[in-house]
């Protein structure tokens, strides 16, 4: 795995090309490597103020494996029920319990979902009255053309076990130049509205411009009405920054000059916290406002990537948290606040990992600026955190396929 991984950073084609034959994704951002750039800087590591956090990542299910997990959920349901999401187009179900032997298959969409690489069905999110409506929303790759294509499907009841395929109707599609980035993720905010994510398109240094372009859907936060028919089957939120603009801005975009924002979570703040993921040199947190640029390909992180031609006048803004590849970490995956009882320590920290190093941190906030600690020096590689009904977190582990959650050592 670890060769695999370091295979493609520099060579994009072979990584892809074994990564679907061995049946391991990788969900990294590949590109080719740059000599030409300066050394980075991470923010200074030393975690003041915290106190040392020891923990180990264990099974959450000893019992249950699934292939390549991207994405694990609840309902909201009043279920003890949970959802994994399964790279190839599939999605799980069981109960909530360390003993649960078996996962029925909620939806399989296999048929229609292409996978591979950081291709696939990457995000599930469930509507907030889904027990009365039993609609939820998927973000997932296709081949022929090849497109990012976010859509909804309907249970026939809250408790179905088994979703039709055929309830499913397309919000919106978009085309994707090259197979990686993703981004893939969906969550409902507290304002009830649907935000996806989008990668800046693929390939390596974003060579369309699309992170900084406001009239693509890609390299963006994007922001919709899921309630609303105005554009068909969604509406653009009246607040929205760019709605009824003039000047060719997508009115979906809600923040803008991503790369691969792998994962992303709302706190109970309603702070957006996003994992975006590097090219060859710094791996990023961002605080996610509204309208708000963060800087993709202008900069990387807080260092300059390629300003070429930006014309933008936009205040670039930073990362809250970012590092750098120096200690074999290679591609963020964003986490959630922690707000469970498992794991008091945790409390009100931001938890997240790099998928190739399998590293997990605690991030402690202050005001724009914060502290981080390492918490677990290799958990698996991880794909996505979750949260249950009762806020416990977990970890997906694309490679042993195992749900982990965290416990003292
Ligand atoms: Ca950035």
């Amino acid at each position: 795995m670890k060769k695999l991984i370091m295979f493609g950073k520099a060579l994009v084609t072979f990584a892809i090309s074994l990564a679907a034959t061995s049946g391991v994704a990788l969900l990294l951002s590949v590109a080719c490597q740059r000599s030409d750039q300066s050394a980075s800087m991470a923010p200074d590591s030393a975690a003041t103020g915290t106190s040392a956090i020891a923990l180990k990542a264990v099974n959450a299910y000893p019992k249950l494996t699934f292939e390549s997990p991207v994405e694990y959920t609840y309902a909201e349901d009043g279920t003890n029920r949970v959802f994994v999401v399964e790279q190839a187009g599939r999605i799980r179900v069981f109960d909530n319990n360390e003993n649960a032997s078996s996962a029925g298959t909620y939806l399989d969409i296999r048929n229609k979902v292409a996978h591979g690489g950081e291709m696939g069905l990457l995000g599930l999110a469930f509507h907030p009255k889904f027990s009365e409506n039993g609609f939820f929303y998927v973000n997932y790759t296709k081949d022929n053309p090849r497109q990012t294509v976010v859509s909804r499907f309907k249970a026939p009841s809250a408790g179905a076990s088994t979703i039709d395929p055929a309830s499913e109707v397309v919000l919106f599609t978009f085309s994707q130049p090259y197979s990686n980035h993703n981004g893939g993720k969906v969550l409902f905010g507290s304002d009830g509205y649907l935000y996806v994510s989008t990668g800046d398109g693929g390939s390596g240094g974003d060579p369309q411009n699309n992170g900084q372009n406001r009239s693509s859907w890609l390299g963006k936060i994007l922001r919709v009405d899921v309630n609303s028919t105005e554009k068909g089957n969604y509406g653009i939120p009246a607040d929205n920054p760019f709605k009824g603009n003039k000047e060719g801005a997508r009115e979906e975009i809600y923040a803008y000059g991503l790369r691969n924002p792998w994962r992303m979570s709302f706190d109970e703040k309603g702070q957006l916290w996003v994992g975006d993921v590097g090219q060859n040199k710094i791996e990023e947190i961002d605080i996610v406002a509204k309208g708000g640029n963060y800087g993709w390909r202008v900069k990387e992180a807080n260092q300059p990537f390629n300003a070429a031609n930006s014309t933008s006048t936009d205040k670039l803004i930073d990362p809250i948290w970012q590092y750098t590849h120096d200690n074999g970490d290679v591609s963020v995956t964003g986490g959630v606040v922690y707000r469970g009882q498992n794991n008091p320590a945790l409390r009100g920290k931001y938890v997240f990992a790099d998928f190739a190093s399998g590293r997990v941190w605690a991030l402690t906030q202050n005001g724009s600026k914060a502290d981080n600690q390492e918490i677990v020096s290799k958990a698996g590689s991880i794909s996505a955190f979750g949260e249950d009904q009762k806020k416990e977190m977990y970890l997906c582990d694309l490679s042993s396929g195992h749900i982990l959650k965290l416990a003292a050592r």
